[in-house]
């Protein structure tokens, strides 16, 4: 291996949300919420990034911009980027995409409030599947828009989609939108695409915009593909397909992501509103680790499988009524422990007091998740071992 990823990093004074904002995060508490452990006695396992160094490549790229030394307004205008980028989907997934298709934005989140608020009215309403990455419906909220969940099916751990279930939703006249999680955050399913062309087909008969949130799409386990959405719907201009350097590269705090907008309308609308400036170094951090990024990726979703096997059967070990599968993709790990714990406790709260460990779980996922929690197991192995040896040592108490 090339790049250490048992390697510590202090995050310290790096005004990380991971470090500094659990409080108002997951707790929605001042900075003044006390608990029996010191910050840095946490074992952080919540928010989605990771405790890996971003690729040095990238880190290398945003010296060098940094070496030009002005930092004025800037855009991509430079057709690299778009080469780069599409050059990456292109041999990843064996699909691509019209240059003028592709607009940038500072995250994925602000573009859902955006697209939402483009593309809907008020009293329409917007359908998910259930559990759920929060932001979904937080976009729904935010546009007075109401939220229709399609709770998933779960079998030993195992998330499909509920059909008839989902038809029947996205038949009301008032569901307009769907944002679709692609692979799904927090399962870990990498949908089939006998899945993705049954899910687009209802969408698409339905009326329906459908937003396909692809961020997690390079974080399968090894020798697992990802088919986009879109791909599979080439005549329709009715899908968004969304994507970052974000999750995979480790560099959320750059604020930059792709969002593929075929309708011409909606691209023009877009255009018309949106404050479309970038910040200079996520440009040339984000070229970077599409050329470059190739290897370090290949490396880490091994290191990322080591930690999936590690947890497995450190929970078949010693939480064996825990239901766990290993996901197909992202580097969070789906846990049920009804088994252990009572529907109606705080289970974020009693890891950080009981465990001194930070995670999301419970109702932090909209609906259909009483009793899970979510670990992110983007870390180096001795963090995973220490975090999950407190979590069982709480649960087998
Ligand atoms: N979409 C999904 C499905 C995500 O999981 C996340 C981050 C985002 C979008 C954020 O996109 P951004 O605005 O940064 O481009 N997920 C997180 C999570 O599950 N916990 O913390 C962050």
């Amino acid at each position: 291996m090339k790049y250490n990823f048992d390697e510590v990093i202090e995050r310290k004074g790096t005004n990380a949300m991971n470090t500094d904002g659990f409080r108002e995060y997951i707790f929605h508490a001042p900075p003044t919420m006390k608990f029996p452990y010191a910050d840095d006695e946490f074992v952080r396992m919540w928010v989605a990034d990771m405790e890996f160094a971003t690729p040095p490549e990238v880190i290398e790229a945003i010296k060098d911009r940094a070496d030009k030394r002005i930092f004025g307004y800037t855009k991509v205008f430079d057709p690299e980027y778009y080469k780069a980028f599409s050059g990456w989907t292109e041999r990843r997934y064996g699909w691509t995409f019209p240059k003028e298709h592709l607009v940038t934005s500072n995250g994925i989140i602000p573009a859902l409030y955006e697209l939402l608020e483009y593309s809907c009215k008020p009293d329409e309403k917007i359908l998910i599947l259930t559990p759920s990455y929060a932001y979904f419906k937080y976009a729904a909220d935010y546009n007075n828009m109401e939220t229709v969940c399609s709770d998933l099916i779960e079998k030993d751990g195992y998330y499909t989609i509920d059909f008839e279930d989902f038809e029947e939703k996205a038949k009301d006249e008032k569901v307009t939108l769907c944002i679709f999680c692609n692979p799904h955050n927090p399962s870990g399913r990498v949908w089939s695409e006998e899945e993705l062309k049954r899910f687009g087909q209802i969408c698409l008969d339905n009326g329906l915009l459908v937003i396909s949130d692809e961020i997690h799409c390079d974080l399968l386990r090894t020798g697992l593909k990802h088919t986009p959405l879109a791909k599979l719907f080439p005549e329709t201009d009715r899908i968004v397909t969304c994507m970052a350097p974000s999750k995979t590269f480790n560099m959320a705090g750059l604020m930059f992501s792709n969002i593929i907008i075929p309708d011409d309308e909606l691209r023009a609308k877009w255009k018309a509103r949106h404050y479309g400036f970038e910040n200079p170094l996520s440009i040339a951090a984000a070229q970077a680790a599409y050329i470059h990024g190739e290897e370090w990726l290949r490396q880490l979703k091994i290191y990322l499988d080591g930690n999936f096997e590690f947890t497995k059967r450190y929970l078949a070990e010693h939480l064996p009524k825990a239901v766990y599968m290993v996901p197909e993709a992202t580097y969070l790990a789906w846990v049920n422990i009804n088994a252990y714990v009572s529907k109606d406790l705080d289970l974020p709260l009693y890891f950080a007091n009981n465990a001194g460990v930070l995670l999301e779980g419970g109702n932090m996922f909209v609906a259909n998740s009483d009793g899970y929690i979510r670990l992110n197991l983007a870390c180096p192995r001795a963090m995973l071992e220490e975090g999950l040896k407190r979590i069982c040592g709480l649960l087998n108490k």
